[in-house]
């Protein structure tokens, strides 16, 4: 376990539970979800279809499982699925999109993670000679590895309108669209209307121990249960977990603001620290992606130098960092952040002209 002391800015899956949270697993009312039984993830079903505006929704394990199973039940063995180079799903899945659905990613690059209809259009193919016909966009918003990039509604209305002309449905990883939501002023239903499906995650942002649900039409939810089976994902009593989930999606949803202002607090601090490259402007919800080469040490060095001090932040590669700001990090944690990654980058700047 992560010493209490410690500032964790790895990620915002770190949350731990909320008293609230843990009162309500301990009274959950439970049954045997696979025969469709257990009346709070039924709830958790239910109320996460009526926020998204959708028909139907399903509760699974992880993002990855939500994103695996949405996959696999829009597309066909053989079919490219067309997502921004960066994405989550092409990098950090373990290439379940090959895995379990059998088909090619073809990853696309956006401007700072933000795809428009424009750069997707030339890569939509049918099915030809040589070509493997293109059967679903995935988008992600926000989009993680581009410092948390928002993508606005009216983007993905237009992909949405387009792919769905060319009879192509859109998936949404909205791991983190309540954050996407918040920093355009929006609610997830309208921000979602047009894409297909959705999924998003109640143990990031939201504070839940564990969960994601994927969003959408009850066929395409239908089939994606019967994938989350095969996946090994049927959870039995699994109540207790959704009973979190439900207080994550009512409640934790409201305070996302503040870990947006922590988020800006940070970037503006970073952008202070000599080597450090930022545009604080940039962030626009929790995540906070900076430059560290100018510092002369690997993102990696930093991180150890950090930790060492009693703050955990982690290299995405040897140049860049994360920073993610949740409910376990309040704007003392963030002043204290800044404060050890100035007297480190100093020190290490100090060294090399000594
Ligand atoms: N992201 C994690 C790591 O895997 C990088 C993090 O710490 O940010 N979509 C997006 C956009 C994500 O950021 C993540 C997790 C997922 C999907 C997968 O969720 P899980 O970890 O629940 O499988």
């Amino acid at each position: 376990m992560t010493e209490p002391s410690m500032i964790d800015l790895r990620s915002d899956t770190v949350t731990r539970p909320t008293p609230a949270m843990r009162r309500a697993m301990a009274e959950a009312d439970v049954g045997d979800d696979v025969y469709g039984e257990d009346p709070t993830v039924n709830l958790l079903e239910r109320r996460a279809a009526e926020i998204f505006g959708k028909e139907a929704a399903l509760f699974v394990a992880t993002g990855t499982m939500g994103n695996t199973v949405a996959v696999k039940a829009h597309t066909t063995h053989g079919q490219e699925v067309i997502c921004e180079a960066r994405s989550h799903v092409f990098n950090y899945e373990l290439a379940m999109i090959a895995w379990f659905s059998g088909c090619v990613a073809r990853p696309v690059e956006g401007a700072d993670g933000i795809l428009h209809w424009e750069q997707i259009e030339p890569f939509v193919r049918p099915l030809g000679p040589h070509w493997a016909p293109t059967g679903l966009i995935s988008l992600e918003n926000t989009h993680n590895m581009r410092g948390g990039a928002v993508t606005p509604k009216k983007v993905i209305d237009d992909i949405c309108d387009r792919a769905h002309e060319r009879k192509l449905p859109v998936h949404l990883d909205g791991a983190r669209v309540f954050n996407a939501a918040t920093a355009l002023g929006l609610r997830v239903a309208e921000l979602c209307d047009k894409v297909d499906t959705v999924m998003f995650c109640l143990s990031k942002g939201l504070g839940a121990p564990a969960g994601s649900m994927v969003a959408g039409p009850a066929e395409t939810i239908d089939r994606a249960r019967l994938y989350r089976k095969r996946l090994g994902g049927g959870m039995r009593q699994a109540g207790v977990l959704a009973a979190p989930g439900l207080i994550a999606l009512e409640e934790m949803s409201k305070r996302l603001a503040i870990d947006h202002e922590n988020a800006r607090f940070l970037a503006e601090g970073l952008s202070r620290i000599p080597g450090i490259a930022i545009r604080p402007e940039s962030v626009r919800t929790n995540i906070v992606i900076f430059n560290v080469s100018g510092t002369g040490m690997t993102s990696y060095e930093l991180s150890g130098s950090l930790k060492s001090r009693g703050v955990l932040a982690n290299g995405v590669n040897p140049a860049h960092m994360r920073m993610v700001t949740h409910f376990d990090v309040d704007r003392a944690s963030c002043e204290r952040a800044l404060q050890v990654m100035e007297e480190v980058v100093c020190r290490t700047a100090a060294a090399v002209r000594a």
